[in-house]
C-alpha cells in the first residue's frame, strides 16, 4: 500500500518508533520460511542503516538477494478501535513484510515509503512478530536498473550507477494509529497576490462512509498562532501580509487538517508548508518572482558504517557545512532522500532539486567506456514499457510524498539517461507529462549526460531547465583547463542560442585526494580541484543563461570497486568524514558573496 502522509503524533494519532537493533540474517542462512519463527543465527543489524558495512563478513557486504530483518512489536493497549498502520520510510530496493505468518505488504522501490494496514491482523495489547525480507536485486525493470548474473554458486550484481548499491532498512520504521475516519492526504499549493498569500488546499478523507465528512482547515503561523480558519475539503485561504518562504529564510506555516463530527474533532493532522512561487520565465528561474541563482552541490546519502542509512547527526552537520560554505541549494542525486532531509531544508530555507532514482537508463555510456558496440538503451530486451511503468510508479510515490515541501523547487526525472538515442522520446515524454500532471506547479528537468548535445538531445524541448553534467578538464582532456575552458564555454553558448532556456550546471567536478598537493595544479591534487572549479566559475559568469552551479559532489562517497575509484568517488569538496579540501575555501569565498543572485548581476 503506498503512503502519503508522514506519520505524526497528533491529538488524534499515536506514533511508536521501531528503530534500533533487529535480528538479521542472509537468505542463504535463514532457511525456508524464516518469517515462521525466530530468525536463525545471532546477527543483529541497526535500523536505520545499510547492512553492508555493519559486519566484517564480506559475504554480507557483497550479498545479492534477500536479507531478513526481524523484531517483535507490541500494539499499545489503548489502540482498540483505532486503525493500526506500519510504515516503512524506505526498504532498499524491495520488501516483503510479514506479521507472524502472514504477508501484510510488498513494495518495490528503495527510496519511497510504504504502509501496511494491520488493523485486522493485530490486537491491541498483544505482541506480534514482524519479519521483513529486503532484496537488493536490480533488473532492467527496476528503478534504478542493474543486472544479476550467476557465477558458479554465487549471484553477482552489476549496475550502471556510480555509487555503492547499499541496501537494507535505510530509514525509520513506525507503528502508528489513526482514527477510522481520517485525513488521508493533504495537498497545498500557494500563490502570491501583492502582500497576500493564497493557499489552495485539498484534503482527502477516508472512512467517512457514504456521507461527506466536515473538513476544517486551520492555518497557524510559525509561532503557533491561528491566522485563518475555513471549512470544506477544498478551497483557498487568503493570508494577508503573508510571510513568504524564501531561500535562506524558510518561514513555515502549518495547515491543520481536521475531520469533524459535529463539534468533535475526529482526526487532526498538521502539514507544514511555505508560501512561495516558482516559475521559469525566459532564461531565468524565479522564486517569488525574483531570479534565483543556485549554488551548492549534488549530494549523496552516504556515510561511513551507516552507508545510506539516515543519520540525523550527519543531516545537521551537512546542512551546517552547506551554510558554512555559502551554498543555497542541493540536488538529491540520485534518488529521493529521507523526508527528514526535506523537512530541515524547508525550515532552513535550503532550495532542493528533487531527483528520482532513475540513474543509469543509459547503455551508451557503458558501451563508450568498454569499447564494445553499444547495446540499444531503449528496446524490449533492455529498458522497455515495464521499466517505464516502474519509473512512472516511482514518480507517483515521490510526488505524493514531497509535493508539499516548499524547499523542493524542481523535479529531476532522471540522471544522465541516453537522451540522444532512438526511443528516448517515446520513453520519457509520457513520464515528463505525468510529472506535470501530478504537479503543475514545479519546473521539470533531467540531468543531461555529455553525449547528448545541444544538437542531438531529444528531450530538451520538453523540459523547463537545461541541466548539464559536464567534466571538461577531467574525463575529457584531463588536466588541460585551457582547452576545457574553451570547450565548456562553446557548449554552454550553443545550448543557450539553440534552445533559449535557463542552464543549470548540475555536475562539474574532479576527483581529489585530500593531502595531495602540487604547484602545477596536477589532476587529483587539491590545487587542481580549486583551479578546475575556478575555471568553470569564470565561464558561468560569462554566460548569462547560466542560472546556477552545483558541484559534484558535496562529499566523497562509496562506489563499487574499479580502477577509476580509490575507496570510492573522490570528487567531494569535503571528505567522506566531512573535512574540507582546499576547494571548499574557494567555494566559500565565492558563494558567501553570491547569496541568491548571480555574481555578475547587480
Ligand atoms: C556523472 C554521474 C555521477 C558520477 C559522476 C562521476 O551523474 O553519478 O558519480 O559522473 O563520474 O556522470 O564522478
Amino acid at each position: 500500500m503506498s503512503a502519503h502522509l508522514k506519520p505524526r503524533a497528533t491529538a488524534t494519532r499515536d506514533l511508536i518508533n521501531l528503530d534500533g537493533l533487529w535480528r538479521f540474517a542472509l537468505d542463504t542462512e535463514a532457511g525456508p520460511e524464516p518469517w515462521t519463527g525466530r530468525l536463525a543465527g545471532t546477527r543483529e543489524a541497526a535500523v536505520p542503516a545499510s547492512y553492508n558495512d555493519l559486519f566484517t563478513d564480506r559475504a554480507v557486504r557483497d550479498h545479492v538477494g534477500l536479507v531478513w530483518y526481524q523484531r517483535s512489536v507490541r500494539v499499545p493497549r489503548g489502540w482498540a478501535g483505532e486503525r493500526v498502520v506500519l510504515r516503512f520510510e524506505a526498504a532498499t530496493h524491495a520488501a516483503v513484510v510479514y506479521v507472524d505468518d502472514a504477508v501484510v505488504a510488498e513494495h518495490v522501490g528503495g527510496y519511497t515509503p510504504f504502509d501496511a494496514d494491520l488493523t485486522d491482523v493485530v490486537r491491541p495489547g498483544e505482541e506480534f512478530r514482524l519479519t521483513v525480507g529486503v532484496s537488493n536485486e536490480l533488473s532492467n525493470v527496476t528503478i534504478p536498473p542493474g543486472t544479476v548474473t550467476i557465477d558458479g554458486d554465487r549471484k553477482k550484481q552489476s549496475y550502471l550507477h556510480d555509487f555503492y548499491n547499499y541496501a537494507g532498512l535505510h530509514r525509520s520504521v513506525w507503528l502508528h494509529s489513526t482514527p477510522a475516519t481520517r485525513v488521508d492526504d493533504v495537498t497545498v499549493r500557494t500563490r502570491i497576490e501583492g502582500a497576500a498569500g493564497l493557499v489552495d488546499y485539498r484534503v482527502d478523507t477516508s472512512g467517512t462512509g457514504s456521507g461527506t465528512a466536515d473538513v476544517r482547515v486551520r492555518i497557524l503561523d510559525q509561532d503557533g498562532r491561528q491566522v485563518a480558519e475555513q471549512h470544506g475539503a477544498t478551497g483557498t485561504v487568503r493570508l494577508d501580509d503573508v510571510h513568504l518562504w524564501q531561500p535562506g529564510r524558510g518561514y513555515l506555516y502549518d495547515l491543520v487538517a481536521e475531520v469533524l463530527d459535529g463539534d468533535a474533532v475526529v482526526d487532526s493532522y498538521p502539514v507544514p508548508f511555505g508560501v512561495r512561487t516558482v516559475e521559469v520565465r525566459g532564461t531565468q528561474l524565479l522564486i517569488n518572482g525574483e531570479p534565483f541563482y543556485f549554488t551548492g552541490f549534488g549530494k549523496h546519502e552516504d556515510t561511513p558504517v551507516r552507508g545510506k542509512g539516515h543519520d540525523p547527526a550527519y543531516l545537521v552537520h551537512d546542512f551546517e557545512l552547506l551554510r558554512w560554505v555559502g551554498a543555497n541549494s542541493f540536488r538529491t542525486a540520485h534518488y529521493p532522500y529521507a523526508e527528514e532531509v526535506l523537512e530541515l531544508a524547508d525550515r532552513l530555507g535550503i532550495v532542493v532539486i528533487d531527483e528520482t532514482a532513475a540513474v543509469g537508463i543509459n547503455l551508451a555510456v557503458q558501451g563508450g567506456l568498454t569499447g564494445k558496440a553499444p547495446t540499444p538503451t531503449f528496446s524490449p530486451e533492455t529498458f522497455n514499457d515495464s521499466t517505464r511503468e516502474a519509473h512512472a510508479q516511482h514518480l507517483r510515490e515521490l510526488i505524493a510524498r514531497d509535493k508539499n515541501h516548499p524547499s523542493v523547487v524542481m523535479w529531476c526525472v532522471a540522471n544522465e539517461p541516453s537522451s540522444n538515442e532512438a526511443g528516448a522520446r517515446e520513453y520519457f515524454e509520457p513520464l515528463i507529462g505525468l510529472t506535470r500532471e501530478l504537479d503543475p506547479t514545479r519546473p521539470v528537468t533531467i540531468a543531461n549526460v555529455m553525449f547528448a548535445t545541444y544538437s542531438n538531445d531529444l528531450l530538451v524541448d520538453l523540459l523547463d531547465v537545461v541541466s548539464l553534467n559536464r567534466y571538461y578538464g577531467w574525463y575529457l582532456g584531463t588536466g588541460d583547463l585551457e582547452a576545457a575552458e574553451r570547450q565548456l564555454e562553446g557548449e554552454l553558448r550553443a545550448w543557450a542560442s539553440t534552445h533559449g532556456k535557463p542552464i543549470l550546471m548540475t555536475e562539474y567536478g574532479a576527483d581529489t585526494m585530500p593531502g595531495l598537493h602540487s604547484v602545477w595544479e596536477q589532476p587529483w591534487s587539491e590545487e587542481f580541484q580549486s583551479a578546475y572549479l575556478a575555471m568553470y566559475h569564470r565561464v558561468f559568469d560569462r554566460v548569462p543563461e547560466v542560472i546556477g552551479e552545483q558541484v559534484w559532489n558535496f562529499a566523497d562517497f562509496q562506489t563499487s570497486d574499479g580502477i577509476h575509484r580509490v575507496d570510492g568517488n573522490r570528487k567531494g569538496v569535503f571528505t567522506r568524514d566531512r573535512r574540507p579540501k582546499s576547494a571548499a575555501h574557494h567555494l566559500r569565498a565565492r558563494w558567501t558573496a553570491t547569496g541568491t543572485r548571480k555574481p555578475t548581476d547587480s
